[in-house]
């Protein structure tokens, strides 16, 4: 069938709708319609195309899904070098810097700089030409590197065609292709999963997916692209400076950093880089530095280059996040369930600006699969608040046949058995409360934040109280002694009364916090306000068997067994019951053990509920059978609605998902007669 023009036109409609849509998003960050609504401009212009094949065009929204495989990668020559960049590690050199390029310009003022965080990728150059993309590749030596294209077409957030009228016959756009830590995450755990490849961090990630000869695989890969520089230009004129240049290309399509700024003098490079220092852990993709440029084109090119960097830019480096060290040896930490988990023993080392002695190593499954030995040179990794971990072991670097960590037979804290249950990859000390780790950190839990909540029982008091046998289990906290609480390292009078206090408080609880408290294997704090809501009363739960515990929200076969083996333990139920025999009490609420009225439906809250609390409308809502859940989504029944309800309400609108208010929800909960 011929070509209509009115499908030729719809056809360029939709593919300038959706280029503008994808620069909203993926550049502006101001997105003008939802996702839903993009969709159904993607999925008509796929139809059109699939219907007429003469629409066929490289540059289409919708070709972003990879082609059939290459058998390797063509060597592209860069018409301009890419050049590294030179590193400055402290205030010194980077003053050290700036000096240099005032000597050399001849400048005494203060010079501008424009500067952006340094993102931990890998270095891409994109050629357009009449505004199309038409080859991409890799830094390689600087001189020639890979043809990636087809992997890089398939990154969303790469223009395959500029915006505007106006556009250079050639330009040539330099930046870093990373990818997020959420997508980093994500796409381990997928791997893991399938058996493919773990990797170690989002850079290797990133330069992983972009070098894969299948592109329908890269496009599954969550990569983004930051625009850096301008390689080659003909047919245009650009502004006069770095920060305008980048502002220029944000406005023809390409992502820039959110974070680049124009600064007035090398003082307030260093103000800028504490501040992005200060911001690192809070980012959401990993950065190792600042990179600040001479703003002045001209006074760039005056400057010029030693060997291969320019003299008008420098990296100036944040402490690694990643360092190497030796493993001296592995111990076994013993948890609140018995659990044993390795723990890497180093060669005391600097990451991230803090010394390290100890990492995680997560489980004996992970050693294995990293092929992690005592004696290795090791990469350790740490990232925010996150504990340290042991990346990898650098096998280069392997002195001959190093021994691997053992799982002990023995617990190293009660001498008990360690026994794997069958089907579990976890290792546990048989011990319980004979095992004074499990002790410990069974006090540490109940005393906790989200358990009871008893304020000035931290972790060091919990330790000496079970180290000077001043308790054996959580229900002796509650027949302490004064004196003996005084006498603890670091107590005085005044904080052993206080502590009291705090004791005497948490008594008042609910029986929600009360169930979490108990520590029963995989019952977190959701699953005790289930058991809460549904069974009211704790006597009904200690007595409740495999099946009727099933009958609760998020309660599968596993779990209802650990409830069940826990109450059925005689020593368990004996410290429920000194417990309660101490004082420990919650407000009544009505058992639930009702028919599952709303199996089967989503709700979500926004804002407040006269009467109720979130918590409380959760539980009263997940006991009958629905799922809460915190945002909206199509699959969402309805969003019940209280005082001050938050945007979640114009999305439900949006996806025509039902809205109720107050009295709806009481009807919903049988709370309206
Ligand atoms: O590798 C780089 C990362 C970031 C760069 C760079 C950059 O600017 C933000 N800029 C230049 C000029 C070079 N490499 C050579």
């Amino acid at each position: 069938m011929p070509l209509p023009k009115s499908i030729q036109a719809e056809a360029a409609e939709l593919r300038q709708a959706l280029n503008e849509h994808n620069h909203r998003y993926y550049v502006l960050d101001a997105p003008a319609i939802t996702d839903q609504a993009y969709d159904r401009l993607f999925r008509r212009l796929q139809q059109l195309e699939q219907e007429y094949a003469e629409l066929a065009s490289a540059d289409s929204p919708t070709q972003r899904i990879g082609s059939e495989p290459a058998s390797h990668f063509e060597s592209v020559a860069h018409e301009v070098a890419m050049l590294s960049l030179d590193n400055a590690f402290d205030e010194e050199e980077m003053l050290a810097f700036d000096r240099r390029l005032r000597d050399k310009l001849d400048h005494a003022a203060p010079l501008a700089y424009c500067a952006e965080p340094k993102l931990d990728g890998l270095a891409v150059s994109l050629l357009y030409e009449a505004g199309e993309l038409k080859r991409a590749a890799t830094r390689g030596d600087g001189r020639s590197g890979e043809n990636i294209t087809a992997n890089v077409r398939t990154v969303a957030s790469i223009a395959l065609r500029l915006l505007g009228s106006d556009l250079p016959e050639r330009i040539e756009v330099r930046g870093e292709v990373y990818m997020e830590l959420a997508g980093f995450e994500a796409l381990n755990r997928k791997q893991q999963e399938t058996g493919g490849k773990v990797f170690a961090n989002p850079r290797n990630a990133a330069a992983g997916s972009l070098r894969l000869l299948d592109s329908r695989i890269t496009a599954s890969r969550p990569l983004s692209f930051c625009s850096y520089g301008i390689g080659l230009i003909e047919g245009a004129v650009l502004p006069p400076g770095q920060y305008l240049q980048m502002q220029y290309l944000r406005a023809i399509g390409l992502p820039i950093s959110r974070q680049i700024e124009l600064l007035d003098s090398i003082d307030d490079c260093l103000d800028y880089y504490r501040r992005i220092l200060d911001q690192r852990d809070k980012l959401a993709f990993d950065i190792d530095g600042v990179v600040f440029k001479l703003d002045d084109s001209r006074l760039q090119r005056q400057a010029g280059f030693v060997s291969r960097a320019p003299r008008w830019a420098i990296a100036y480096k944040f402490p690694a996040q990643e360092v190497m060290t030796r493993l001296l040896d592995v111990d076994f930490q013993v948890g609140r369930t018995g659990a044993l988990t390795p723990v890497a023993r180093l060669e005391p080392v600097a990451v991230g600006g803090v010394m390290v002695s100890n990492a995680t190593l997560h489980n004996m499954d992970e050693i294995e699969r990293k092929d992690i030995r005592i004696g290795d040179i090791v990469i350790v990794r740490r990232a925010g608040d996150v504990i340290p971990e042991v990346v990898a072991p650098v096998l280069q670097q392997r002195d001959g046949d190093l021994p691997r960590p053992q799982m002990p037979l023995r617990c190293p804290v009660c001498d008990s058995e360690v026994l794997q249950q069958p089907g579990q990859s976890a290792f546990r000390c048989i011990g319980g409360l004979v095992c004074a780790a499990q002790r410990k950190e069974a006090i540490k839990h109940f005393a906790s934040r989200k358990a009871m909540d008893i304020e000035g029982l931290g972790d060091k008091l919990v330790e000496q109280m079970v180290e000077q046998n001043l308790i054996e289990s959580v229900a002796d906290l509650y027949h302490l002694p004064l004196e003996q609480v005084a006498g603890l390292d670091r107590m005085a009078d005044k904080s052993a009364r206080n502590l009291l206090d705090s004791l005497r408080q948490s008594k008042q609880t609910t029986l929600a916090r009360f169930i979490f408290a108990l520590g029963i294997r995989e019952v977190g704090e959701s699953t005790a306000e289930s058991l809460a809501a549904y069974f009211g009363e704790l006597d009904a739960l200690m007595d409740a068997d495999v099946e009727s515990l099933q009958r609760v929200e998020d309660v599968g076969p596993v779990v209802a067994e650990n409830i069940r083996h826990f109450f059925d333990q005689e020593n368990n139920r004996a410290i429920v019951e000194k417990l309660i025999d101490a004082g420990i009490n919650w407000p009544l609420i009505e058992a639930s053990q009702q028919a599952q009225t709303l199996e089967g439906k989503t709700y979500v809250i926004s804002g407040t509920l006269e009467g109720y609390s979130r918590d409380q409308a959760a539980s009263l809502l997940k006991a009958r059978g629905a799922r809460v859940s915190g945002s909206v989504s199509a699959k969402t029944t309805a969003v019940i609605t209280g005082e001050n309800p938050g945007s979640k309400v114009a999305k439900a609108e949006t996806l025509g998902v039902e809205i109720l208010g107050q009295s709806e929800f009481e009807a919903l909960i049988g709370e309206d007669s």
